[in-house]
């Protein structure tokens, strides 16, 4: 059985972790999501996410792809985390390319680096949604509803 092991916040998700989970769990037979916790999302990537590590595991565990997920306290775990569930494969997006390359110096696990999904993001979405907040946010009072 071929494990495959990946890491994200996967905060409001969407298409783009989709395809990513979906190619990663096609280099393999089970695959290990590894879900940054509400602490180290806060205090080693600075951001507060919108959906709690509960409601982000939740869905992602509903996902076909997804066999496991499994705590991220911390940036220092993935080399104790591949040994100890045995993994073949670690995929990131390629926005780390190169970045965990000591992986393979360190473990018998390949690393692989897949093309982001480029146009979508959670950044992107919450400004697309502060965008029409304010574009859609008029003063109703203003608008005449007597059909006069
Ligand atoms: N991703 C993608 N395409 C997008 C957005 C994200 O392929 N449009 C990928 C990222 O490259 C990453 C995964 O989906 O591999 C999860 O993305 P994030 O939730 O943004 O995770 P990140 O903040 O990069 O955390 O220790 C590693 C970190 O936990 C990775």
């Amino acid at each position: 059985m071929k494990r495959v092991i990946t890491y994200g916040t996967f905060d409001m998700l969407h298409y783009g972790h989709i395809n990513l989970l979906r190619r990663a769990k096609q280099m393999g037979d089970y695959l290990i999501v590894v879900l940054s916790s509400d602490e180290f999302n806060w205090e080693s990537k600075q951001k507060k996410t919108y959906f709690s590590y509960e409601k982000r595991k939740q869905l992602l565990e509903a996902i076909r792809y997804v066999d496991l997920v499994i705590p991220e306290n911390s940036w220092d775990q993935k080399v104790s985390d591949v040994k100890e569930y045995h993994i073949d494969t670690m995929v990131m997006g390629d926005d780390w390319a190169g970045k965990f390359d000591f992986i393979e110096d360190e473990t018998k696990a390949e690393v692989v680096y897949l093309p982001r999904t480029p146009e979508i993001s959670t950044s992107q979405i919450k400004k697309d949604l502060n965008a029409k907040k304010l574009a859609t946010s008029v003063d109703t009072s203003t608008i005449d509803v007597s059909g006069k």
